[in-house]
């Protein structure tokens, strides 16, 4: 098949998926064409079956907004003309799947009939998405779409909750892939910079939004150092950074925590880690927290949104209330304090991952393409 992939091409999961999907898509012989406004930035390689086409926005005085959604819809309609490209993959519906049903109209106009599967991730329907301003056109968009599918039952139903949506949403959920290498030398000598041999490693990743709420991850730490020697992975980079910076000093913990900002050196990271926080005020899915998982950590994290779909209670680590950071630091504690203890959690946390196996979550992709083909 050929496929053209519309994603933004950020750190965040949206498009970390979009792109993982396409690689694999790649390797398992279709011909894929990230459309985007740079490259995505987990796509290392193109290779001849994946492609990247940038979209550009030329700026012009004129607009105090670029329009972007013009400009992609352009860009899909030359390169669906270009490579023959069969079927459009959009990820995050704002404005992603608004462009794309511009695409198909004008490609209509020409007698090309594309069609368009979009996947729902998050805060486009949770946050953004719902808002009075965008709603309408999230709505049609989705309405639109030939196939929707969402990452969690969760996100499915904050669908039709907060939207007119008629459209059947497929649950898909997210995937990672398995076999992470823990034995390459070159990740195993690199601990000692992160901590001493007698600490334990805690980790979180995300992009700093208020969602996350980064203050609890930081005074979930800051229970677990007083009963355990570790220190605190903060990686990723946003807007509540200097908050982060901030509480670290005022509760005199800065010698304890690492600010890596964005680091395209998760893995390493991960393969040190011991403990994954992820206290978020909601998910549709949690990708950090999976990704995590396929690295045998266990995960403290709450139980809003998406989350108990993906981190199993007291099986690949715990889940509590929004904000309940007592709880989450003695759960943190009670896995952390007990070789034996985390040894078990870690077992678990790889053997939940190894359900999302990308192996086994692409075919459902595949299966709803070519149900899309069909349809004219
Ligand atoms: O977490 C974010 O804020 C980034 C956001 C995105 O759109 O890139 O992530 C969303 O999509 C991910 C991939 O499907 C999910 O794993 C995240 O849970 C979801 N974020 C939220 O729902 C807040």
């Amino acid at each position: 098949m050929k496929i053209a992939i519309v994603c933004y091409p950020t750190f965040g999961g949206s498009g970390v998926v979009a792109t993982e999907l396409g690689i694999e898509l790649g390797r398992r012989g279709h011909e894929v064409h990230f459309i985007t406004y740079s490259q995505p930035v987990r796509l290392s390689q193109l290779s001849p079956n994946v492609h990247y086409h940038e979209v550009n926005v030329p700026e012009y005085p004129l607009f105090h907004y670029q329009p972007y959604e013009l400009a992609l819809s352009s860009k899909l309609v030359d390169m669906v003309k270009l490579y023959g490209i069969e079927l459009l993959h959009v990820h995050y519906a704002i404005p992603h799947a608004y462009a794309a049903y511009m695409a198909k109209q004008m490609l209509k106009e020409e007698g090309i009939y594309i069609p368009i599967v979009t996947t729902l991730h998050g805060t486009d329907i949770t946050l953004v998405g719902s808002h009075p301003f965008y709603k309408p056109a999230v709505t049609f968009s989705i309405n639109k779409s030939d196939i929707v599918t969402s990452v969690s039952e969760s996100l499915k139903e904050d669908t039709y909750r907060h939207f007119h949506v008629h459209k059947d949403i497929h649950v898909i959920p997210n995937f990672v892939e398995l076999n992470k290498n823990t034995s390459d030398p070159s990740i195993r000598c690199r601990r000692s910079v992160m901590a001493e041999e007698n600490e334990r490693i805690v980790t979180h990743i995300s992009n700093f939004r208020k969602i996350k709420r980064i203050p609890d991850v930081i005074r979930i730490f800051h229970k677990i150092q007083q009963e355990i020697p570790s220190k605190l992975m903060l990686v990723g980079d946003g807007p509540e950074r200097p908050k982060a910076e901030k509480l670290c000093r005022k509760l005199g913990i800065t010698d304890k925590v690492i600010f890596f900002g964005n680091s395209n050196e998760i893995d390493q990271i991960l393969s040190y880690t011991d403990l994954f926080l992820l206290p978020s005020e909601t998910e549709s899915f949690g990708l950090a927290a999976l990704e995590a998982m396929v690295w045998g950590i266990p995960v403290i994290s709450t139980n809003s949104g998406g989350l108990p779909e993906v981190n199993f209670n007291g099986i690949s680590g715990y889940l509590s209330d929004v904000g309940n950071v007592e709880e989450m630091g003695a759960n943190a504690i009670r896995i952390l304090k007990d070789d034996s203890i985390l040894q078990q959690f870690r077992a678990n946390a790889l053997s939940v991952a190894k359900q999302f196996d990308i192996k086994k979550i692409l075919p459902l992709y595949e299966a709803l393409y070519e149900e899309a083909l069909q349809i004219k």
